[in-house]
């Protein structure tokens, strides 16, 4: 270890928050092992020898998107050959078809379709919750609820109060991509600028409701700007509590409006796992979302400071526009044989964190 690396690995073990600079020399040093022990140290803290994982179904209700990121394969035009949008009954039908595999959670993440009001979707999560009241539905970013706040003349709080009187419990921590104007402008200038992301954050963990947070790495932004969305969030953490996990997305660039850009790295991707698992000291959970790191190094990343893999998610659509290489879904066995192989304790969780099974 170099002197700044002993310096960082201090701070680490006695609970020293690590400052911007501290988040920098990590990215700029090339001893990957260190960073990830020192990361490893402090999954164990968070979460033992435990890893997590829970069963859900992912649903996405339409891809009519007046957003159209450049960074997204998902989103299309009303005019486009594969537009779709899933009636309530089609939606409904769509998710039961996974009940009785057991799921906890429905995860339901759409685009921002005009023709739909806040009306549907209050329809959709009320029936599921009223027909599964076990189920836990996590549902609609951030950049949904402000643009369904925009579209009926409603506060932020107050489509967060309708939302959770129907049933939603948790909110899915897509769309913070990178929390600056800048990038934001130059990726996805038509959707929630950062303020209004992390209002809807804040005001959800006001009302108890749980959320995650992501960000998408590996297009135009530099390591600064992903060190200060790191601690953007964790200051959010600080004001207002209710972060459960933080899910670091690496961009897939194929049929995107950045397609020129190469993917990243297995040494980017657990870099930045680690990093996150270092700088964000106040957010117990990280996963590994295994659909778009693939498999091999979703596994890896558990000794690089992540402790939990998502979910079985039955038919993932999002990344796969972009050109995930991974199945739809994933066998719960399966999920379980690769926690065991990387010599840990498979604990099957709800979207809560409570754990309903050690393995
Ligand atoms: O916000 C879109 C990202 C997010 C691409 O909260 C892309 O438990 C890479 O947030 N390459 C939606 N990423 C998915 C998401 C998520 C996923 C799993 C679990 C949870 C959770 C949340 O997907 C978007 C965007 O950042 N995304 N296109 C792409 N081409």
């Amino acid at each position: 270890m170099d002197k700044k690396m002993r310096e960082i690995a201090d701070k680490v073990r006695n609970g020293v928050r690590l400052s911007k600079e501290d988040g920098l020399y990590l990215y700029s040093s090339n001893d990957l092992l260190t960073i990830g022990m020192l990361a490893r140290e402090k999954k164990k803290e968070a979460s033992n020898d435990y890893i997590f994982f829970n069963v859900n179904r992912h649903i996405n209700l339409t891809n009519i998107c007046i957003s159209r990121c450049k960074f997204c394969a998902f989103g299309v035009d009303e005019n486009s050959p594969k537009p779709y949008t899933m009636t309530s009954d089609e939606a409904f039908a769509y998710a039961s078809k996974a009940v009785d595999q057991g799921i906890t959670e429905f995860h339901i993440v759409s685009a921002l379709n005009p023709r739909l009001t806040l009306d549907y979707y209050v329809e959709i999560i009320k029936r599921l919750k009223t027909t599964y009241p076990h189920i836990i539905i996590q549902a609609l970013t951030a950049v949904e609820i402000v643009y369904l706040a925009q579209i009926s003349n409603l506060s932020i709080k107050e489509v967060l109060l309708i939302l959770k009187e129907a049933g939603l419990e948790a909110i899915p921590g897509g769309g913070a991509e990178i929390l600056d104007d800048r990038i934001r402008k130059e990726l996805c200038p038509r959707k929630a600028n950062s303020e209004e992301w992390l209002e809807v954050h804040r005001t959800a963990h006001e009302l108890g409701i749980k959320t995650n947070c992501t960000m998408l790495f590996g297009h135009i932004e530099s390591y600064e700007d992903r060190i200060n969305h790191l601690i953007t969030l964790r200051r959010l953490q600080d004001e207002a509590p209710g972060f459960k996990a933080f899910i670091p997305l690496p961009f897939l660039p194929e049929n995107t409006g950045l397609s020129n850009l190469k993917k990243t790295s297995a040494v980017d991707e657990l870099k930045t796992i680690a990093i996150s698992r270092l700088m964000l000291d106040n957010i117990e959970h990280i996963k590994a979302f295994w659909v778009m790191l693939g498999i091999p190094i979703a596994q890896i990343a558990l000794q690089f400071g992540a402790d939990d893999l998502d979910g079985t998610i039955v038919e993932e659509r999002i990344m796969h526009a972009a050109g995930a290489k991974t199945d739809k879904g994933i066998a719960k066995e399966t999920i379980i044989n690769l926690i065991k192989e990387a010599g840990y304790v498979p604990a099957e969780r709800d979207t809560l964190y409570n754990i309903l099974k050690i393995y």
